[in-house]
């Protein structure tokens, strides 16, 4: 038997921040850059391991005041880590930081705090039995994970700078163009719409000429809770046929079960069930019928595969949310997906808003072929860190000024009066 320990001898979180494009939702619109944290954890066995969070002010003091318990855990004791955070987050009462934009609430905040030192663990025992993080999840089904085509509705670049190379994108024939270009470049063979940014008469246009550009992508649309439960019925009904699934039509899980017995599509959500405590309630209810999993919010990736389990168990389909990201958490949700045989459907990804160069991992291991992710065979997450490139985001983090994501402060900025209460419509 091997008895070297790998114990966690130095923990370093660094927040770093990547340009971002003016995408719009329906709480405001992106800011010029976004926030992550990315964590590293070294042994004393000398291996490191990665991984990637929001990087929010409060979440950021979260994982620091976490970071500080670490030392000296052993990476394969992950319920020892956990335990340790909870215990040091006890007594903590702030609040926000979720990187979600006011979009989620704050329940679960050790689930999120411990995800980046789960993953940044698993990096290292793959790397110390030489397995690929996929094997230590139960093994790939997969050996390609497939993501969608994430539209937005965008302004042609940020206020007071040029246009962006992918330009405005406020109508339906823009929005095809843009699915055009996405599904040219990536290969993706579904598509996702953000919704909840115009009137939703607009928004089942713009569903309309997708489906009529695309006849053979599966379509989904999410308002993120923009909808009350009557036009959200009026919506759903409208597009009997047409969508895969219908996303957070409207907030809260009896809002949901409202609209679930009325409309024809399974309702998905990664807003009224983002923590374990939610699950029981939504069941009962019957308020969803597909799980938005995340690893970055349900605690790291075997927590999510303890989801993939309760949604097998009661008959509910699972798919994935994503945020604005890097690699590295591109490299987790792949393995992640690859390992978990019930997620059927194209993973989210907000890939390919990012600038390719924006990254603090080294270009190559991940790339994009027919819409999917080849599963990284090397040990561990199979990305390595670009230590140049992560000094190069930590300095863009420390000069842009931006310490919270603020959609909706942003959009005021140009449209003092905009109000982002829920329904809109
Ligand atoms: O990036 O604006 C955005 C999204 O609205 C994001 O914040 C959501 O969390 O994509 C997410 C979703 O599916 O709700
Ligand atoms: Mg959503």
């Amino acid at each position: 038997m091997p008895d070297e320990s790998h114990r966690i001898r130095e923990v370093r979180v660094t927040p770093v921040a990547f340009t971002d494009l003016p995408l719009l939702n329906t709480v405001g619109v992106h800011e010029p850059f976004a926030l992550r944290a990315i964590v590293e954890l070294e042994t004393d066995s000398g291996l490191t391991g990665l991984g990637e969070t929001y990087g929010d002010a409060g979440h950021l003091d979260r994982l620091r005041i976490a970071a500080a318990e670490l030392t000296g855990v052993d990476v394969w004791h992950v319920n020892e880590i956990a335990r340790r955070i909870r215990v040091a987050l006890a007594t903590d009462r702030s609040t926000g930081g979720h990187g979600m934009s006011g979009m989620v609430t704050g329940s679960s905040t050790a689930d999120r705090v411990l995800s980046p030192f789960e993953v940044a663990c698993l990096d290292i025992q793959g790397k110390a039995v030489g397995r690929p993080v996929s094997d230590l999840l139960g093994g790939a089904v997969r050996d390609r994970v497939d993501y969608s085509a994430y539209l937005f509705y965008k302004w042609a670049g940020h206020p007071g700078a040029e246009d962006d190379s992918w330009g405005a994108a406020l109508d339906p024939a823009q929005l095809v163009a843009q699915a055009g270009r996405m599904i040219g470049e990536y290969g993706f063979s579904a598509i996702k719409l953000k919704g909840g940014v115009f009137a939703p008469e607009a928004e089942i246009e713009a569903i309309l000429e997708l489906r009529k550009a695309f006849p053979d992508h599966p379509l989904r649309i999410d308002p993120n809770g923009a909808w009350s439960v009557e036009t959200s019925i009026r919506v759903g009904q409208r597009l009997d046929g047409v969508l895969e699934y219908l996303e957070d039509p409207t907030t809260g899980i009896e809002g949901m079960a409202a609209v679930a017995r009325e409309v024809p599509m399974p309702l998905a959500t990664n807003m009224c069930v983002v923590a374990f405590d939610h699950v029981e309630p939504a069941v009962k209810a019957d308020a969803v019928q597909v799980v938005l999993s995340d690893h970055h919010f349900w605690g790291g990736l075997d927590r999510s595969r303890t989801l993939a389990g309760i949604c097998d168990t009661f008959g509910l389909g699972l798919s994935m949310h994503s945020n604005s990201h890097l690699g590295i958490s591109l490299a987790a949700m792949t393995h992640l997906a690859a390992a978990t045989p019930n997620l059927t459907y194209a993973c989210d990804t907000h890939w390919p808003w990012k600038d390719t160069a924006d990254d603090v991992i080294v270009p190559g291991a991940l790339t994009f072929e027919d819409g999917a992710v080849a599963v990284p065979t090397s040990p561990g997450l199979g990305v390595e860190l670009d230590h140049d490139a992560l000094a190069r985001l930590h300095e863009q983090y420390l000069s842009c000024g931006i310490r919270e994501r603020d959609d909706t402060g942003y959009y005021r900025r140009f449209e003092p009066d905009f109000d982002p209460t829920a329904p809109r419509w």
